[in-house]
Formats: structure tokens, C-alpha cells, sequence
């Protein structure tokens, strides 16, 4: 869109206080007034296959200047704006008469007949024998008359153009329309012309606007022109292109499909495409013969997919492409697998056997695997990288992952332009048009911080999704009319005509290679069995379906025509069939001796050398040097090093003082806090990323990534790309306002390298649910499925602060029940505990209290040998609360994250005299801890804050528990109790109890050694009432429980009265120190 806009802005000033559109309607409406007097000549329908054409429309009956041509004046109009010279004359005095101020039907006058034609013009007077060999007479002035025909023919030509997609013949089924739409658009119907019979011999002029004429051809008669406008746009190729809003784009596209001849093949390209295709179908036949009742969503009746793919892929090849990365729904995997990526066919059928995986996970079902194959294309003979990334069921979903996963390949590889790498999405019909994050996907293809330079899409589109028929399953026209959004030039082409789909698919990866934009290829085809093996399609679709039991299919269809053209023989085709069928006869073999599978095989985003050698109990440190603090610190106080000419809001500048000040006093707050681990990691090499919406300000102000120059537009200034010159490159970027997108994209781009960190911020954390697809299907649970780790970092602004139900909670409860620790084992206490608890878990959960910790949470996704995605419930008012700051001291070298925080105040002192523990997580602390203080009981009351809940610190919190022996236990939240940690939490503080002293003692024989131990250990006299349990006995059995305070169940997280708000968290402090 930045493009598109560009391009507006630099056109209007050309016309000062009118739209181009809005004038050029004015003149159009101005001429069809006066001329409406005219006759329209007579019907005759060009389309013999066509319906009886609707009554024309008044604009219909207007020879040129209908709804059509309105747009054909625009661009005339447009064209003469930049350059009156670009027009014929006669619209260059139109224009000009007509801007002077001449009425309607004033401003029109005859093209000069005498000019001395250009190299390519023929003069109009050349074509007047013609004209007066039909003998019309119309009574007009006879120049004019011309004139009108010429543009009646430009009006044609440009709704071939415009529209020939509509009529053209895409559905091999012959009983659908690609558009849902069976009438045939006025304009393309001769009879809202004034062209008769006798017409059609008559030569006309080609206009600057087509390619339809051989090099030598500058005229040529009305039915040959419509003959070639009918091939080019209304045979077995639909293309609509004439939305966008490049002249050079769409002549571009216009060469490409109405040079005469351009779709030829030759020999060798025909007998390649039947190879591949007869590869595809036997394939599928070969599965079916083996596994007749296996799911395999089989591609029969889109079998093109096979050669479409690969052809963009040899083409873009060919135009220096070396890794592309695709994402696809079930449809035809598993043979874009075999056939497209060329993965060992042992290994896909060995997923057939039902083997035992080799490697941790719980797997997934083969048609969701990924793959990563790096082999020689054997077109090009140059090396090209394949990788199909892994994906749920859940249609579309992967497609930003894909996005995040290809910008990413190409920022590591400096291919800024696209050039190298590049991205491919292959689609159902239904879920292209159905499924939102489409849509989300379009808008992400041409932001600065999101473009992956041009995406090809290509839709099987077999008509139907699953049961159900495109009229009941979309709104538009085409299933590929969300393209449309950002001027993508959409191909749709009969999947039954191997040779049109090749050309639209070369065409598809020139355009993409020329223009970094993205295209569209809708393969319109069938889908021959139900939607899996085992469905039964008659019950839904009869009539489709008995005539798709009658049609051959395209592999048959096409080895015939190459028979009978004499391209291939007989022999010829059943040698390459039979030839395909050994090697799968072969790979079937090997697969039977298979013994296990691995799903190492389907790894999509192999981190070559990132394991190896490392110790995976091994974590490096977070803490970093004074003076690296000190340095990030003070350049992110600092305006631009230019700071004379780069004027800064006094509000930042009052902000970047504060900032300097308490570098200078060795403190953090949050925002210093976390640039100073974004800081670090960028010293060490690392690429820091952070996106998300206003991520570069901050929700809440208080990050101020980019400094916007006050005076100037565009000027802005980032500090952390400024803070070392070796240093690795960080971006921050404002997101579009998506969120199932986004966090799809950052994902994909933290797959790439895991040296990098990613993270992706919500507005505020309860949006995320918009992207609860992308938790729950990929980052929960993409390491257990598909064996791939990432580091992502989430960020979700969290906190009850009286801002409604919509902006308080993060849900924290959703991320804590989809972590797969178990809450009632006690890990093996070794010195690995910390480490080994993260390398088990499947995600970590954390709410810090403190910049440090945040920090070096931050920190600890990089020094981890591992990768794990972090949840993070971030504060809102701790961002600017003067308590919550860390110093120098707690981010030194020696430091580290903490777990827990215990009580370290006068409470911790004397453990004994403790009446009460609060466990609680994030800025509760802060207002319990006033609380306290307020009720003077700071020595009575110790509070611990649990910092990471997941995986939960057992060993810490166990020893708390111990610590203080004689206080009743609580855990203390200000969420809803049917929400926050608490029933995550509580579960796990029993198993803490459990691993007690108090738990091991209370539940031995009480004898004397026993005693003496336990007022050792809890400085208490025994008690005599101890009993002895049984070893399934509950905690509060024999320790104490952990009991909760906090607000009631509720259905909605947070009140949205304040009032109400203030009064809930009065009672909250009330609650948590009743008894005291
Ligand atoms: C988000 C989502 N909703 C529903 C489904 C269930 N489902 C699986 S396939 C399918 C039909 C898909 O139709 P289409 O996109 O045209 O692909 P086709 O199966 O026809 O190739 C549906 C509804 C799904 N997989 N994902
Ligand atoms: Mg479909």
C-alpha cells in the first residue's frame, strides 16, 4: 500500500482542488447528456454460448461512454494530466476545452485528419474507406463517426480486459461458475455497441492499450480483434487485473496473456508437464491402491497443483530465488511432499504403518507435517531450499507464520529486495475466502517491517469445502476476491488445461520477481473423491458429482492430445506412468523394513549447529557488567547525536532526563529496565525484535523506542540501534492492528534463528484471545507435535487498575491451563532443578514484580540452551510506580532471575514470630506490601512473591513454607478466583507442602528421635495429636493449607464501574490480613 499511496500523492498536486475520479465522471456524465439522443444500433451477441443478453441500461446504450469507458476516460484523463502529449489529439483538446470551462458536449472537436502520423500511428483517414465501404450513414459529421467507433472498439478492448474473466470457460466441470455469476456483463455483449454484422470487416486502429497485434499489426478488423481479445481473456484463463492502479503493472500483465502466441509450449515443455502430472496422479493412485481406506485428502481432479508448483518454483529459480518456504493446507500434502519438495517416499509411507516415534513428542497425523529439503533443481540445475511448514488443522493459520518465517530468512541474508528468498501459500476455495486471517495476511504484505516482497498464492480450488457449496460458503464473486485488497493481480485458469496453468504460473513468478508484489493463481478444478477417502460425496453434492464420475482425468485427457499431436507416443506415456509406479513400488519396500518413525524428518526449521555440542542443563548468564548498564543506559537518555538539528518534544526530552538521572543513581525502572536486556543482547550479537501495535511509543507511553523528529516528517531517531557500532541490528515496528496475524508472524520469524530475540506485544494482554489459534495450536503445543522450538516472547499488559472487564486481565489462567507440567510431582531435587523444569515444560509463565527480574527474564530466552516461548504478564501502573525499581546491584554480573522473591524484610528476620505467609505474583505485591506497612504488621506478615509460575518453583516455595512454621498460609491474587493462577497454583503449593518438613515429619511414627528432629527443624515443641497417615493422605492431612483471597467467581474479569473497583480491592487488603 506504501507503494500505491506514493504514487497518489505524487498525482494530486497536479490537480489542485478536484479527484481525478470525481472530475472525470463529471465529463463523462456531461457527454453520455448530450449524446443520449442517439439510437442504439442493433443486438448481436458475441457469446453464442451466452444467455439472451439483459435489456441494455441507459449507460449500456450509450456507444462508448458507459460504466466502463468512464474508467477509460479516467485513465486518458489521468494520462494528459502528466504528460497531454501521452493522448491522441483529439482528446488533448477535449481536455483542454473541457478544463477551460466549455460545457457539456462543447468541449468535444474533430482530431486534426492532416497530422503527420507517428512511427506506430496510422492516420484515422486511412481507415475512412473501410468506414464508407459499410455504408453507414449515420448523418453524423463523418470524422466524428469514426472517432466514436474507435473509441467504441477501445471500449471493448478494455472490458475484455476489464471483465473477459467473467465469461471465460475456467470450471472443467462445465456446470459452475468460477464467479458464481452466469450472466454476461453488458459491455461484453456486442449489442451495447452499434457494431453490426457488416462491421466486422471493418479495420480499426489498436489503441496504445493493447498487445493483442503481431509486431507489424497496427490494425486490424473488428473480428479478429474480438477473436484475440476472446483467446487472451475468455478462454481458459481469467485474468483480473484491471484494479490495479499501475498503467505499467497492467500493460505489463497485458503483454504477458495478449501477445499473440505467448502461451505456446514447446515439445520439450509438453512432455515435462505430462511427466509431472502423470507423477502427481500416480501418486495418489498409488496411495490409494495401498492404504484404500487411510485419511490422505487426495489432490484427484487438481492434480495441476503438482506442475503449477513447480513450475513457479523453476521459473523463480530461474530468476535467482534459492529457498522458498511454503505453507498448505491438507489438500494434495502429502504429494506436494513426494512430488514437489522430492521428500523420500519411504518416509512418507512409512507415517502410513503406524510406527513408534523415535524422538520425545506426541506427534502429529502425516497430512500437518513439515518438511526441509535442500536439493538441486533439475531445470535450472541450481541449488534451491524447500521447506513446508508444519500446521494444525486450523485452515489458513499458517499463513503469517510463513510471512514471519520468510522475512526473516531474508533479513538474516540481507536480501532487503526479495530476490533470494520467498514465500509460496497454497489454499483451499472455501478457507481462502471464509477465513479472516486471510485477509490479515494481505495486510501485512506490504508493510515496511512485514513484507516478504511478494507472496504467490495458489488456490486449489475444487469448488466445494467440504459439504459445502461455494454459494452458501462466500459472499464474493470469486473465492479469490480478498486479494483484491492490495491490488494483487488475481490468474484463475481451468486446472484442466495443463498448458494454460503453466503460463499463468510462469507469469505468476515473473510478476512476483519484477514487481515484489504479491499474486494470485486460482486453479479452478474438482475434487474427484469426498473430502477424505472415506466420505461419500453423493450424499451432499448428487448432481456434481455424477458428472465428475464421468469426466477423464487431466492426466488422460492431456496424454491423448499429446498423442494425437503427435508430441509423445503411446509407449512414451505408459513408460513414464510405469516408471513412477517401480519407484513407488520400491520406496514401499524400503518403508516396510522401517522399524520406527522420526519426526526429526518433518522438521521444518532444522537449527543446524544450535544443539550440538551444548549442554542442555547448561544455562549461561544473565547478569552483565556495571559499565554495560551504564553505556546502554545513557544512550537511551540521549537525543540524537545531531540533537542541534533534530528537535525533540520537551516531553521526551523531560522523559530522557528522568532516564539519565537514574542511570546516574544505578537504578531501572521498567522501560530502562528492559531496553538495558534489549541493550545487552544486541551488544552480545543478538537480533532484537519487538512488534506489535504501538509497540514503538508504548501503550502506556513509557518506552519511546523512536524518537520523531518535531519539525520534520519521517525524521526519527532509535537509540538502540545506536548504542554500539558492532552491535546486531534491533527493529522495532508499530504492527498493523491484528493480532492472529502478528503473533503468527513473529512466530514464524523467531523459527528462523534461534539466536535472535522475538517478541510480540498486545495493545493490552486481553486481545491476545483474537490469536488464541496461535497459543494453543502452535505455541503450546508446536514442540510436542512437530519436535520445533521457539523463543518467542509474549508480552501482555496485565493488572486490575479499574479500566473495565476488556483492559484489565491477560487471562492468565488460559496460558497456566495449556502448560503441561504436572502439578503434583515434585521434580528431582538435583543441582539442574531450575534448568531441567524449563527444558520439560512446554512454555513459561511469568509475572515480575521487578525491572531486574523482567530483565533478566528477558536475558534468560538467550542463555538458555534451549528454546521455550515466555508468556509475560507485564504491569501497567508498576511502569511508572517509584517502588518498582531494581538497581545496578540486582542486574550485575553475578545476578540472576529469580523464581521467587522471598520476604527479605524485618518479617524474614524473625521467621518464628510470623503469623502469616502471602504467596501472591505481580503488582499485588505493591499493594499489599503498603497494606502491611499501614497495619503495622510488617513483622508478623512475610510476603513472597512467585515470579515465574509456570514452571512452578516448588523447590523455593517449599522452602518458604518451612521457614515459617507457625504462620497460616495464603495465597493472595487480585484476579477473579475462577481466573488467575489460583487454581493453577494451588494444586502445586500442596505437592510444595508434601516435599515439607513439616509434610515429612508430621507424617512419621512419633518417637523421640522424631521429636528431637522436629523442634530442630521447626523450632517447635512436637505435637502429640500427630497422626500417622497413609501415603495417599491429602497435605492438609498433615501440613498446612494453602488457603485463598481475593475476589469472588465472576463471569467477566473485571468490574466496569470504578467505584466498585476500589471497593473490591479495599476488601481485597481487608481479606488478606483479616485475623491479625
Ligand atoms: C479453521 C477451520 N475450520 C474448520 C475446519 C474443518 N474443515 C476441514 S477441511 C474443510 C473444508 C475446506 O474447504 P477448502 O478450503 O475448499 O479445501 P478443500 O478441502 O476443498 O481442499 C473444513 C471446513 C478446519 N480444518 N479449519
Ligand atoms: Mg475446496
Amino acid at each position: 500500500m506504501y507503494r500505491t499511496r506514493n504514487l497518489v500523492a505524487g498525482l494530486l498536486p497536479l490537480l489542485p482542488g478536484a479527484a481525478p475520479e470525481r472530475l472525470a465522471v463529471w465529463l463523462v456524465k456531461g457527454y453520455v447528456q448530450n449524446s443520449s439522443a442517439r439510437a442504439p444500433l442493433a443486438a448481436l451477441s458475441i457469446r453464442k454460448y451466452s444467455a439472451a443478453p439483459p435489456p441494455p441500461t441507459q449507460a449500456a446504450a450509450e456507444p462508448f461512454l458507459n460504466g466502463s469507458s468512464s474508467v477509460y476516460v479516467e485513465e486518458m484523463y489521468n494520462s494528459w494530466l502528466q504528460d497531454p502529449k501521452s493522448v491522441h489529439a483529439s482528446w488533448d483538446s477535449f481536455f483542454r476545452n473541457a478544463s477551460a470551462g466549455a460545457g457539456p458536449g462543447q468541449a468535444y472537436q474533430a482530431p486534426p485528419s492532416l497530422a503527420v502520423p507517428g512511427k506506430y500511428e496510422i492516420p484515422v483517414t486511412a481507415l475512412v474507406p473501410q468506414f464508407t465501404s459499410s455504408g453507414v450513414s449515420t448523418g453524423l459529421p463523418i470524422d466524428e463517426k469514426i472517432i466514436d467507433d474507435h473509441l467504441a472498439v477501445q471500449a471493448i478492448i478494455r472490458s475484455y480486459q476489464t471483465r473477459g474473466h467473467h465469461i471465460a470457460d475456467l470450471d472443467p466441470l462445465g456446470i459452475n461458475l468460477a464467479d458464481l455469476d452466469s450472466t454476461v456483463a453488458p459491455e461484453l455483449q456486442l449489442s451495447s455497441y452499434h457494431f453490426e454484422e457488416k462491421d466486422m470487416d471493418r479495420v480499426f486502429k489498436l489503441p496504445a492499450t493493447t498487445y493483442i497485434g503481431k509486431p507489424d499489426e497496427r490494425a486490424l478488423p473488428l473480428r479478429e480483434i474480438l477473436s484475440r481479445l476472446e483467446a487472451a481473456y475468455c478462454r481458459h484463463i481469467g485474468v483480473e487485473f484491471m484494479f490495479i492502479n499501475s498503467l505499467e503493472q497492467c500493460n505489463w500483465i497485458r503483454k504477458r496473456f495478449e501477445t499473440p502466441g505467448v502461451m505456446s509450449l514447446d515439445a520439450e515443455g509438453k512432455r515435462l508437464l505430462l511427466a509431472r502430472v502423470t507423477r502427481a496422479a500416480g501418486f495418489e493412485a498409488f496411495l490409494a491402491r495401498k492404504w484404500t481406506s487411510e485419511k490422505r485428502f487426495g489432490l484427484e481432479g487438481c492434480e495441476m497443483l503438482i506442475p503449477a508448483m513447480k513450475t513457479i518454483i523453476d521459473k523463480s529459480s530461474e530468476l535467482g530465488v534459492e529457498s522458498i518456504i511454503m505453507g498448505m493446507p491438507h489438500r494434495g500434502r502429502l504429494n506436494v511432499l513426494a512430488n514437489v519438495c522430492r521428500k523420500p517416499l519411504e518416509q512418507i509411507f512409512a507415517q502410513f504403518a503406524g510406527l513408534e516415534a523415535a524422538d520425545d513428542g506426541s506427534g502429529d497425523v502425516k497430512y500437518h507435517l513439515g518438511t526441509y529439503i535442500e536439493r538441486l533443481n533439475r531445470v535450472t540445475n541450481k541449488n534451491i531450499r524447500l521447506a513446508v511448514v508444519a500446521n494444525p488443522s486450523h485452515l489458513e493459520a499458517v499463513d503469517t507464520i510463513v510471512q514471519g518465517k520468510t522475512r526473516a530468512e531474508q533479513f538474516y541474508k540481507g536480501d532487503s529486495e526479495g530476490k533470494k528468498t520467498m514465500s509460496i501459500l497454497l489454499h483451499g476455495d472455501a478457507a481462502f475466502s471464509g477465513q479472516g486471517i486471510v485477509y490479515e495476511t494481505f495486510t501485512l504484505s506490504d508493510l515496511p517491517d512485514y513484507t516478504t516482497r511478494g507472496t504467490i498464492h495458489v488456490v486449489a480450488n475444487n469448488q466445494i469445502g467440504f459439504t459445502t457449496d461455494p454459494r452458501h460458503s462466500r459472499s464474493s464473486p470469486y473465492c479469490t476476491d480478498v486479494a483484491r485488497v492490495v491490488n494483487a493481480p488475481i490468474f484463475h485458469v481451468n486446472a484442466d488445461d495443463p498448458e494454460a496453468v503453466m503460463h499463468v504460473c510462469k507469469v505468476a513468478a515473473e510478476w512476483r520477481a519484477t514487481f515484489h508484489k504479491d499474486v494470485v493463481v486460482d486453479l479452478v478444478s474438482y475434487r474427484r473423491g469426498g473430502h477424505n477417502e472415506i466420505d461419500e460425496p453423493m450424499f451432499t453434492q448428487p448432481l456434481m458429482y455424477s458428472k465428475i464420475r464421468k469426466m477423464k482425468s487431466v492426466t488422460e485427457k492431456y496424454s491423448a492430445k499429446l498423442i494425437e499431436e503427435g508430441t509423445v507416443t503411446k509407449e512414451e506415456v505408459d513408460d513414464v506412468r510405469n516408471k513412477y509406479e517401480k519407484i513407488c513400488e520400491e520406496a514401499y519396500v524400503k518403508a516396510q523394513k522401517e522399524t520406527q518413525i522420526r519426526y526429526k524428518d518433518w522438521l521444518d526449521s532444522p537449527w543446524s549447529g544450535f544443539f550440538e555440542g551444548k549442554n542442555q542443563l547448561k544455562m549461561g548468564n544473565t547478569g552483565v557488567i556495571e559499565e554495560t548498564l551504564k553505556h546502554i543506559g545513557k544512550r537511551f537518555s540521549s537525543t540524537p547525536p545531531n540533537a542541534a538539528e533534530f528537535v525533540v518534544h520537551k516531553g521526551i526530552e523531560r522523559i530522557l532526563r528522568a532516564r539519565m538521572e537514574m542511570v546516574e543513581a544505578r537504578t531501572v525502572d521498567w522501560a530502562l529496565g528492559e531496553a538495558m536486556a534489549f541493550g545487552s543482547l544486541l551488544k552480545e550479537g543478538i537480533h532484537v525484535r519487538l512488534s506489535g501495535q504501538d509497540v514503538e511509543r508504548g501503550t502506556f507511553s513509557h518506552r519511546h523506542h523512536v524518537l520523531h523528529h518535531q519539525t520534520s516528517d519521517k525524521s526519527t531517531y532509535k537509540p538502540l540501534c545506536n548504542l554500539y557500532p558492532d552491535q546486531a541490528p534491533y527493529t522495532v515496528c508499530n504492527s498493523s492492528l491484528s493480532e492472529f496475524g502478528v503473533l503468527g508472524f513473529e512466530l514464524g520469524y523467531s523459527m528462523t534463528n534461534p539466536n535472535a530475540l522475538v517478541c510480540w506485544e498486545a495493545q493490552f494482554g486481553d486481545f491476545f484471545n483474537t490469536a488464541q489459534c496461535i497459543i494453543d495450536q502452535f505455541i503450546a503445543s508446536g514442540q510436542s507435535k512437530w519436535v520445533r522450538q521457539s523463543g518467542l516472547v509474549l508480552l501482555l499488559p496485565h493488572g486490575m487498575e479499574g479500566m473495565g472487564p476488556e483492559h484489565s486481565s491477560a487471562r492468565p489462567e488460559r496460558f497456566l491451563h495449556a502448560c503441561s507440567e504436572d502439578p503434583e510431582t515434585f521434580p528431582p531435587e538435583t543441582e539442574e532443578f531450575a534448568i531441567r523444569q524449563l527444558h520439560d515444560t512446554n512454555m513459561i509463565v511469568a509475572n515480575c514484580s521487578t525491572p531486574a527480574n523482567y530483565f533478566h527474564l528477558l536475558r534468560r530466552q538467550i542463555a538458555m540452551p534451549f528454546r521455550k516461548p515466555l508468556i509475560i504478564f507485564t504491569p501497567k501502573s508498576l511502569l511508572r510506580h517509584p517502588d518498582a525499581k531494581s538497581s545496578f546491584d540486582d542486574m550485575v554480573e553475578t545476578t540472576e532471575f529469580k523464581r521467587a522473591i522471598p520476604e527479605t524484610g524485618v518479617a524474614a528476620n524473625d521467621p518464628g514470630s510470623v503469623r502469616k505467609v502471602i504467596f501472591c505474583s505481580g503488582k499485588v505485591y505493591y499493594e499489599l506490601k503498603k497494606a502491611r506497612e499501614e497495619r503495622g504488621l510488617d513483622n508478623t506478615v512475610a510476603i513472597t512473591r512467585i515470579e515465574q509460575i509456570c514452571p512452578f518453583p516448588f523447590d523455593l516455595i517449599r522452602d518458604e513454607i518451612n521457614k515459617y512454621p507457625n504462620a497460616e498460609l495464603k495465597w493472595v491474587q487480585e484476579e477473579h478466583k475462577n481466573m488467575g493462577a489460583w487454581s493453577f497454583v494451588q494444586p502445586r503449593f500442596e505437592t510444595a507442602m508434601q516435599k515439607s518438613s513439616e509434610r515429612r515429619l508430621s507424617c512419621q511414627p512419633n518417637t523421640s528421635w522424631w521429636r528431637r528432629q522436629w523442634a530442630q527443624l521447626t523450632g517447635r515443641p512436637s505435637p502429640t495429636d500427630v497422626v500417622v497417615t497413609h501415603p495417599s493422605a491429602s497435605v492438609s492431612d498433615c501440613g498446612r493449607p494453602v488457603s485463598y483471597v481475593g475476589r469472588g467467581v465472576s463471569a467477566s474479569p473485571a468490574t466496569g464501574s470504578k467505584r466498585q473497583h476500589l471497593k473490591e480491592a479495599a476488601q481485597l487488603l481487608a481479606d488478606a490480613f483479616a485475623g491479625l
